[in-house]
């Protein structure tokens, strides 16, 4: 049986968190030997933000070794930038001309970057999801593994590659997306209403990746809890239940089993030991990441090489479209 496709993208726009790993990128490696991966640093998405370009020139690099560091293997999964392969934008443009305003202006992402932009609410933000559409249309993906905020954008996805079809005739798989029960949503260490975002502006709020031992630590015992004081895992005490969700996803015991080790304390002990777990499950990354990323020479080679292999299925879905929607090929 023919292997099943999985693509997934994450915007370099900044240092990773938690959030990111937990939520997605987690993932990526174990998924590799069983299925075709396509894993996309979406360069072209983060330009939606105002980015300082030569920060991201250096954030994507990183994120090329980020991901090599977390155990996906370069030359098992396709691990490219999505500048190098310019059919994403080919592809986004025809789907621009299927894509409804109203559909585009529900879009829970747009409003919240929209609101955050004030002076830069440029159209690549209104029509963000479509060029994401692209990139996992474009590759025939059958799984698309995200955290719970994207759910949205892969509704609109479907939508689209459904559209497209019933339209003209059938061309793109409709892909599912693979959320994770735990870590899903990682909150704000600093408001448990907020999703963790790599593009706070308190750094106090998210742990990075990167974060050194005494940070993590640091930013564990600092965190928003609550004044009940008592150990439970519920919505009442969204901080604490946030702060169980990553001991949860770092040490792979459930909820009420933690619940079960901590019941009748305050959160001194828990936080403490959390940042211990944490730090401890961070560094092996780290040190992998330091050494890979030390190494332009082969982190450019891997980008030159992945995106030819990118490419290549890449030319292959949009000859189909171009043909389709009538454009003349000679
Ligand atoms: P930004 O904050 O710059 O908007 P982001 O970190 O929210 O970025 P991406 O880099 O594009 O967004 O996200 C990459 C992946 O990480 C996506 O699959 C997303 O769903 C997941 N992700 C991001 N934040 C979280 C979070 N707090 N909890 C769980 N998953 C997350
Ligand atoms: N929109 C996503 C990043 C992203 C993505 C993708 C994720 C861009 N293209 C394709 C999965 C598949 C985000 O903001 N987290």
């Amino acid at each position: 049986m023919e292997k099943k496709t999985v693509f997934s993208g994450v915007q370099p726009s900044g240092d990773l968190t938690i959030g990111n790993y937990l939520g997605a990128i987690q993932y990526f490696s174990r998924l590799q030997e069983e299925y075709n991966c396509y894993y996309c640093v979406v360069d072209m998405h983060s330009i939606t933000i105002n980015q300082v370009p030569a920060e991201l020139r250096k954030n994507s690099l990183s994120l090329m070794a980020l991901y090599i560091a977390t155990g996906i293997d370069p030359d098992k999964s396709v691990l490219y930038m999505q500048s190098h392969v310019p059919e994403h934008a080919q592809l986004a443009w025809v789907l621009n001309t299927i894509s409804y305003m109203g559909q585009l202006s529900r879009m829970t992402q747009y409003k919240e970057k929209i609101s955050k932009n004030p002076d830069n609410q440029n159209v690549g933000l209104f029509t963000y999801p479509v060029l994401m559409a692209a990139d996992i249309l474009l590759y025939q993906a059958d799984f698309v593994p995200v955290g719970s905020d994207q759910k949205q954008h892969l509704e609109l996805t479907r939508d689209l590659a459904e559209r497209f079809n019933n339209k003209y005739s059938p061309t793109f798989v409709v892909p599912e997306p693979l959320i994770p029960d735990s870590g899903g949503r990682i909150m704000s260490l600093k408001d448990p209403s907020a999703k963790m975002s790599k593009s706070d502006e308190d750094e106090s709020a998210s742990i990075y990746i990167l974060d050194n031992t005494d940070a993590i630590i640091r930013k564990i015992k600092r965190a928003v809890t609550d004044s009940i004081g008592e150990f439970n895992y519920r919505d009442e005490q969204p901080g604490l239940m946030n702060l169980i969700n990553i001991y949860s996803s770092f040490s792979g015991l459930k909820p009420d089993e933690i619940v079960g080790r901590y019941e009748g304390e305050n959160y001194g002990r828990f936080k403490e030991e959390l940042g211990i777990l944490v730090a401890e499950g961070l560094k092996p990354i780290q040190e992998r990441y330091n050494e890979i990323f030390a190494d332009k020479e082969y982190l450019q080679k891997i980008c030159k090489q992945n995106a030819e292999r990118a490419s290549y299925a890449a030319q292959k879905t949009l000859r189909k479209v171009y043909k389709k929607v009538g454009f003349y090929q000679p």
